[in-house]
């Protein structure tokens, strides 16, 4: 069974207990890796004191690369994990078979949450391989005993092909790939609603904004499902939404959450905005003590009426390091993303570009419209593009060069979308 109701439910007092006793043992598996071991922890006698121990950052597990961060023997280890690093050593996770279980688990209580049961017929587009979108949401649903499709992404014709001959009613889906399969479907003459039996979609692994994920519900007839996680502490599986779609539970029996300052480390009080820290409870090869995930978000006060107690982040902003500063002006690309969505007829796609011009900043937003839009008149294009326009002065402050694009004409990429494209020489 994948609700797990009594750890699900728990109350706040009963779970700040699991997690100190969980804690500890992190603590004492954490010394056996040769980073925590010259780090000098000690057991913790309360939570807070979780505060005294120092973070751990991703360029502490870059310096550690290989086996640095490891708490086992090699003998115990079955799989490892990475995450695609631009620069430098990757980042590398190591699991035991607990491990992966443990972390099916988390997976398995996430689709249950929404819904999903045996019967289902589960298609995950998302990679397979080092990734772990793909293999981490396949043992979930197969724990689950869900029919599963490792699809992986690409090859788009196909994947409609599958999702009509088995009638695919679950598809697993980066959301810049969920616009980009719509405009096959709709190129194919296919309408979703009518013709495939997809009733939910979950999206997550890169930063998309609430109207992105009501257009994927509306284009495809869908519920869908905000889904987050990191290869670091596991994958997908670490926080999700239930059916109230209102924030994102954190399954607090795994993880410890922490909301910090970003600048100054600071731990923050529920409701403020800050960068989330973890520290894991569960995991046996690579435990991390207060991991800074570079994410912003913050805890949404308040019970869940779905009845879970497991608090709730909510939809992360977008990473520390994705802001944008046009002429002193701090912009996260989300805030574009929300603005251009909210205007019908645009945004499947769209790309922000920065320019230099005379020594100052341009900000360039290029978007697709649909193909009705696109072949409409010259002065409904023009009329689009200075709404557009308007309407991103107001919610940036900056003023920048909107471009309407055809359909089908900017860059799309198999993996999470790149979004921003910095043509700065400063930036170089
Ligand atoms: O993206 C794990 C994952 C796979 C999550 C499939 C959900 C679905 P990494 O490749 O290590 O792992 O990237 C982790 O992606 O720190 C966030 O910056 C971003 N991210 C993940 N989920 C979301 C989300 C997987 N729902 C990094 N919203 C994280 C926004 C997300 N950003």
């Amino acid at each position: 069974m994948y609700w797990q109701k009594k750890l699900e439910t728990m109350d706040a007092e009963e779970l700040r207990a699991l997690q100190l006793k969980q804690l500890n043992l992190s603590i004492a598996r954490a010394k056996n890796a040769p980073f925590y071991r010259s780090r000098g922890l000690r057991e913790v006698k309360s939570l807070e004191e979780l505060q005294e121990i120092p973070f751990t950052t991703k360029q502490d597990l870059r310096d550690g690369f290989p086996y640095g961060f490891l708490a086992v023997g090699l003998n115990e280890v079955v799989r490892l994990h990475s995450s695609s690093g631009t620069t430098g050593n990757p980042t590398v996770v190591f699991h035991t078979a607990t491990d992966i279980d443990q972390w099916a688990n988390l997976v398995a209580r996430c689709m249950y949450m929404t819904g999903v049961r045996p019967g289902d017929v589960f298609q995950n587009t998302m990679g397979y391989g080092l990734f772990t979108g793909g293999l981490g949401f396949h043992y979930g649903a197969e724990k689950l005993g869900v029919l599963t499709i490792p699809i992986g992404p690409g090859n788009s014709k196909r994947q409609i092909w599958f999702m009509q001959k088995f009638g695919t009613t679950v598809v697993h889906i980066l959301p810049s790939y969920a616009m980009h399969l719509y405009s096959i479907v709709e190129e194919l003459g296919i309408d979703p609603k009518a013709d495939l039996k997809l009733r939910i979609a979950f999206i997550g692994s890169e930063p998309h904004s609430d109207e992105m994920r009501r257009q994927i519900e509306r284009l495809w007839g869908v519920k869908a499902y905000n889904s987050y996680g990191l290869s670091e502490v596991c994958g997908p599986g670490v926080a999700f939404e239930c059916p109230e779609q209102n924030g994102m539970h954190i399954w607090e029996d795994s993880f410890i959450v922490e909301i910090v300052d970003p600048a100054t480390g600071r731990v923050l009080p529920d409701g403020e905005e800050g960068e989330l820290v973890l520290t894991t409870l569960q995991r046996e090869a690579m435990p991390l003590l207060r991991y800074r995930t570079g994410d912003l978000t913050r805890i949404l006060p308040g019970r869940c009426p779905c009845g879970r107690t497991h608090r709730r982040i909510e939809r992360i902003k977008g990473r520390t390091d994705d802001m944008l500063i046009v002429n002193g002006v701090n912009i996260f690309p989300i805030q574009i993303e929300r603005t251009i969505m909210r205007v019908p007829g645009v945004g499947k796609n769209y790309l922000i570009e920065i320019h230099e011009e005379r020594h100052m900043d341009r900000l360039h937003v290029k978007v697709e419209v649909d193909r009705e839009v696109f072949h409409g008149t010259l002065a409904e294009l023009t009329g689009l593009k200075e709404r557009l326009t308007e309407e991103l002065k107001t919610e940036l402050t900056v003023t920048p060069v909107v471009s309407i694009c055809e359909p089908g004409s900017l860059p799309v990429s198999e993996g999470k979308a790149k979004r921003v494209v910095d043509l700065r020489t400063k930036n170089k």
